[in-house]
């Protein structure tokens, strides 16, 4: 395993990775294939790492510390999605219909990795946007940005409410499959072609579906970057224990100071603060119904 070291800066930025492979850039901004030494891979898209030059290749001796690393961590294995971000965009469409459960646990997941999140609401040219726009409800009650686009339709309006928010920043685009997130890289990266073209041939990916998580530069001079990734299905959250579930979902957490004990777990005790602003409609029966769901998840054994 390539160690994650304190104390190094890294010549390189890693701006692409497919197993044990992955694509380096240099600080004069060029870019080679490097691998990382030992068995198994730790580099992820947004490291900063070491590497040297090794025949046509590089290696890549040490990842520096991460600032943060966002990742899923299902029944059998862990998932990260990428290092060092400053902003988490989820991307959900009008169509398909995507799991409001989906949309909570990654939030959740950035909260816990303590990066801010924005929702995008994608394809709001689609008839059904009302039924799309009353599921987000919730989540812009708790004070979560969420932004309605159509990427494809009005594309100018998009770059215009867009733009501002990612300056300067390395923004992951997440969401399950189909929602727009390449349609997005795209619409803001018009070179975007031109590095997929370059990288896809090194690291032989697909065309249509993303597969590997890719770092592309809005700006010359490389201050802003997006982040394109593979649509999500599962997305586990065995990382935290069931007490942490309330403190990350902030419409359940801020009613918990109500509760009559200080260990209550909102399921069934009396007192709960929780479970009465439930019932006076302060907390959305499906927000509820998704910390039940993660509770229940989250406390069954693990071998
Ligand atoms: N109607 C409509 N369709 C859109 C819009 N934006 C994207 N699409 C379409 O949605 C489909 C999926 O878009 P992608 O950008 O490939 O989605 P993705 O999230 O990258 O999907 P994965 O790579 O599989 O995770 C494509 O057919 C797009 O043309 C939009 O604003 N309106
Ligand atoms: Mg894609
Ligand atoms: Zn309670």
């Amino acid at each position: 395993m390539t160690a994650v070291a304190s104390g190094i800066d890294g010549n390189g930025l890693v701006v692409a990775a497919h197993g044990r492979h992955c694509m380096v850039e240099a600080a004069d901004g060029s870019r080679l294939l490097c691998h990382a030494r030992g068995k198994k891979s730790a580099v992820l898209v947004g490291d900063r790492v070491h590497w040297q030059p090794a025949g046509d290749e590089g290696v890549i001796d040490k990842v520096a510390e991460r600032r943060n690393l966002l990742f899923r961590q299902d029944e059998w294995k862990t998932k990260s999605f990428a290092a060092n971000l400053d902003q988490l965009l989820v991307l959900v469409a009008v169509e398909p219909m995507y799991a409001e459960t989906q949309l909570a646990r990654a939030l959740i997941a950035a909260g816990s990795a303590g990066i801010p999140t924005v929702i995008i609401l994608n394809k709001t040219d689609l008839p059904t946007l009302a039924a799309a726009r009353e599921r987000l409800a919730p989540y812009r009650a708790m004070g979560v940005t969420v932004l309605e686009l159509s990427l494809k339709s009005q594309g100018d309006a998009a770059t215009t409410l867009l733009t501002p928010l990612l300056e300067g920043k390395a923004t992951l685009v997440l969401g399950p499959s189909g929602m727009g997130k390449s349609t997005l890289i795209n619409l803001m990266v018009p070179a975007a072609d031109v590095q997929v073209g370059e990288i896809s041939k090194a690291l032989n990916a697909g065309r249509h579906t993303t597969t590997d998580t890719r770092w592309y530069w809005l700006d010359g001079e490389r201050r802003t970057a997006l982040i394109d990734s593979p649509g999500f299905q599962e997305f586990g959250l065995r990382q935290l224990k069931p007490t942490d579930l309330a403190p990350l979902m902030p419409d359940i957490g801020s009613q918990a100071q109500a509760c009559r004990f200080y260990n209550c777990s909102h399921l069934h005790e009396p007192g709960c603060g929780v479970r009465e602003a439930l019932a006076r409609g302060e907390i959305h029966p499906s927000r509820y119904r998704i910390y039940n769901e993660l509770h229940a998840e989250l406390s069954a054994t693990k071998y």
